[in-house]
């Protein structure tokens, strides 16, 4: 078997390359080690920025999400029961699209069924061979078969976890990571959202954030300790604990009822550099992971591919290598800015027990700093909306 390009990993990053390279008319296989069903059924991001949302409409997928997706005007901060409205729309004149990973995902892979090309779904053993060699190739296994695709590239779209970053030789990486001493608990009901915007809370107890999926279903997190187990959580106690951390008048209006979906998810900020070793490039949660706090995770998995495409088109339009040689450079320009943010969103909203008084009073600060200054206010905006795509 033969393609120009196998990318490893059939989630948003993976399906969006497939997509774009299609519309260049580059072959390419997808190789993906769960089945679609399962890729589906992972609940994780909400928040596409404007130049996302604009992706979609370009690969001709913008219908359902024009026509389901919530278009956002800005955001509440609340700092220990006191709001600041953020509103993107008067600072910077764009908007963000609440819609969910799950329904990106759903377009992507349908127009990719539509399409004449290959995708292998619960691939099994998948491993990237000679990428540094002028013949790389893929291996995977299948019901018991081994089977080999020759190809010109290799993208690992396949999650921090995955196979891609880990075949690249430990000395050729530099890494740089981040660890944070607590992690989020989710929960999705079938409620209408508590508020018209996202509430990013910060509270003495911790983090809260009120998000959504549509008018009739509301996604809500709480910061947890570390080590905390989801069995320990009751609905009742999770309700009990959000209103707490929220503002009076929202914790007054929320809507409780059974949780369809609860989880905990840890947070992280990681990045691996350069994002090329030869023939083999990284993209998405492959190359890194921001914390969620910024909705930045799968925005910048676009935004990589996004590059990575544009560079795989001018190289097989005009041979020139120019683009995959630069690929590396401008993407990590852009990851290391969205890294920035959600980091400082982090710091800014949850609570840090190693920190102390002192930590607080800087975060108050800062909360208060944001709510008397345009600039800051600007700034918060241009970030969450999404910068350009420009190298600056
Ligand atoms: P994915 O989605 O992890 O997909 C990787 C795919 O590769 C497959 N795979 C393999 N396939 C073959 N062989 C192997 N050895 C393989 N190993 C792995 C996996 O099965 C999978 O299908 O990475 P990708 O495509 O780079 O997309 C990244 C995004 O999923 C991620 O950044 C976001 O979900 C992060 N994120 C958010 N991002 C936002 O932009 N806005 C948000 O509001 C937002 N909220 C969130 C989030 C992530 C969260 N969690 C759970 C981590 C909220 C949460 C709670
Ligand atoms: C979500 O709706 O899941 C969501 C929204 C905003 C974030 C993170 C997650 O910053």
């Amino acid at each position: 078997m033969r393609t120009q390009v196998a990318i490893i990993g059939a989630g948003p990053a993976g399906l969006a390359l497939g997509r774009l390279l299609e519309k260049a008319g580059i072959d390419n296989v997808i190789l993906e080690r769960k089945s679609g069903e399962y890729v589906l059924s992972r609940i994780r991001a909400g928040v596409l920025e404007q130049g996302s949302a604009d992706v979609l409409d370009r690969l001709g997928l913008g219908a359902r999400m024009h026509a389901e997706g919530l278009t956002h005007h800005g955001v509440d901060l609340c700092f220990d029961g006191d709001i600041q409205h953020i509103d993107f729309t008067a600072l910077v004149g764009r908007h963000v699209t609440v819609y969910g990973q799950t329904e990106v995902t759903r377009d992507l892979m349908a127009a990719r069924a539509a399409s004449s090309l290959t995708t292998i779904y619960e691939a099994d053993e998948v491993t990237p061979h000679d990428f540094d060699g002028a013949r790389p190739r893929v291996t995977w296994r299948k019901d018991g078969v081994t089977h080999s695709l020759d190809c010109d590239f290799i993208v690992g779209c396949d999650g921090f976890h995955g196979v891609a970053r880990a075949s690249i030789p430990e000395r050729a990486l530099t890494l740089f990571d981040r660890h944070y001493p607590f992690g989020w608990l989710g929960v999705m009901v079938d409620q209408p959202p508590v508020s018209d915007e996202l509430i990013y809370a910060h509270h003495e107890r911790g983090f809260a954030l009120c998000s959504m999926r549509s008018m009739t279903r509301s996604r809500y997190y709480v910061q947890v300790q570390e080590g905390e187990r989801v069995e320990d959580w009751s609905d009742q106690r999770f309700w009990d604990e959000l209103r707490r951390r929220i503002n009076p008048q929202a914790a007054a209006s929320l809507r409780t009822g059974a949780s369809i979906e609860k989880s905990i998810a840890p947070l992280r900020s990681f990045v691996a550099e350069p994002l090329r070793f030869g023939a083999l490039f990284l993209a998405g949660d492959a190359a890194h992971i921001v914390p969620p706090t910024g909705a930045k995770g799968l925005n910048l998995a676009i935004s990589d591919v996004v590059m990575l495409g544009e560079a795989l088109a001018a190289f097989y339009a005009d041979k020139s290598a120019a683009g995959l040689d630069d690929y590396s450079r401008r993407a990590l320009s852009r990851i290391w800015k969205a890294e920035r943010f959600s980091w400082w969103m982090t710091t800014l909203l949850h609570t840090f027990p190693e920190t102390g008084p002192f930590g607080r009073r800087i975060q108050r600060a800062d909360f208060d700093y944001l709510r008397a200054s345009k600039a800051a206010q600007t700034s918060l905006a241009e970030n969450y909306t999404g910068l350009s795509l420009a190298v600056e």
